[in-house]
């Protein structure tokens, strides 16, 4: 029997601000866009606090306000998040290698092989992440990833929850169906409009009428997504479909100068990265994040793949010069994607 662990931070941009300000603590807190209000922008994240007054995800800054004036708005701050996000996943990766990482605060674990019981195990990263970052989690088991990351959601915060597969009926089923992955606005209307809210009431829908309005794949898709069934294996390494490096200056800049010498040079770190690796890339991406954190991208795709530090520097200053420097620069970077490997390539050209 499998037993996959998923593992979900808790209101995690909100956590890592309430962490490095202690201060914030226990008060509404909106992790947004360049963290003003009054100004256009989407709700990244709210704090428990925060979401009593109905505001989440996705919710414009202007409309949080409207629900909470007193509410404290923050910028969004990805590299500390993503830095704090490594750690977690480095100390997950000490309970065993068999981790996929599927975003920036969440994972899966495969912990068939480890000889500990389900809550044993889940204790033990709960501790170690709380001890190392001060962040909390929830955590969900079960025989699936399907499962497992239903039931991380089931209790938060700071839960633990375990599926066991006897437990579909009486604990999924009553589940709205937009909690099974893969089900999106969409999906959930259609199903409405037929009169199936529940994923047991998802599951009572024959093969053949799933497959009629959802096609082959898909309605096969929900009819054992609805059951429970999920065999998919976890994706332990991801081969690099881009190399990217980025820079944010100590002070923000205007001087063209120091903008492009700073992209020659990112320009070349990623080319020596994808040679080492042994990769040709395709298209040069520059992002620039301006001073109020506005940030914009200018792409350039060139002929063929290519690795030549010449030609995917011009392409770079070519997106440079693309942008117009009416702010000053906050943080620059350079992108490499469409990478292919040269053996790959080789293979290709052989057919
Ligand atoms: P989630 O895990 O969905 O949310 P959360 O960790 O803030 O809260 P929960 O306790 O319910 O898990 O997303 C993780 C982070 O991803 C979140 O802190 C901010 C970011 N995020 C966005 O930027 N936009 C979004 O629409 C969502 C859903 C998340
Ligand atoms: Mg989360």
């Amino acid at each position: 029997m499998r037993r996959v662990l998923h593992i979900d931070m808790d209101a995690f941009f909100a956590a890592v601000e309430e962490k490095r300000h202690p201060a914030l603590r226990g008060k509404p807190l909106v992790i947004g866009g360049s963290g003003d209000p009054t100004k256009r922008g989407v709700v990244s994240t709210a704090s428990y606090e925060a979401r009593k007054f109905g505001i989440h995800s996705a919710m414009p800054l202007r409309t949080a306000y409207k629900l909470c004036p007193d509410a404290v708005f923050l910028p969004v701050d990805y590299e500390e998040y993503s830095r704090m996000s490594e750690q977690i996943k480095g100390i997950l990766g000490e309970f065993t290698s068999e981790m996929e990482d599927v975003g920036i605060d969440e994972a899966f674990l495969d912990i068939s092989n480890i000889e500990k019981t389900p809550e044993e195990i889940a204790s033990a990263i709960k501790k170690r992440i709380n001890d190392e970052t001060g962040l909390t989690c929830s955590i969900g088991i079960a025989p699936n990833k399907l499962l497992a990351k239903i039931a991380s959601d089931m209790q938060k915060p700071e839960g633990l929850t375990i599926i066991k597969e006897e437990d579909i009926a009486t604990r999924i089923w009553p589940l709205l169906v937009r909690k099974l992955w893969g089900v999106g606005p969409k999906t959930e209307e259609y199903l409405k409009s037929v009169g199936v809210r529940t994923i047991g009431e998802l599951a009572a829908m024959p093969l053949d009428k799933l497959v009629e309005e959802f096609g082959k794949s898909y309605g096969h898709y929900l009819y054992t997504a609805s059951r429970g069934i999920d065999d998919s294996l976890l994706i332990t390494h991801w081969e690099p479909k881009s190399s990217s490096r980025e820079t944010t200056f100590q002070t923000d800049i205007d001087y063209w100068q120091v903008l492009a010498k700073t992209t020659a040079e990112l320009t070349k770190d990623v080319v020596d990265d994808i040679r080492r690796r042994g990769y040709k890339g395709k298209t040069v991406t520059v992002k620039v994040r301006f001073s109020d954190f506005k940030t914009l991208t200018r792409a350039k795709t060139l002929q063929g793949v290519s690795d030549s530090l010449e030609e995917i520097r011009r392409a770079a200053f070519d997106c440079l010069k693309r942008f117009e420097l009416k702010k000053k620069v906050r943080l620059i970077g350079v992108r490499l994607s469409g990478l292919e490997k040269k053996q790959q390539q080789r293979d290709r050209q052989e057919c």
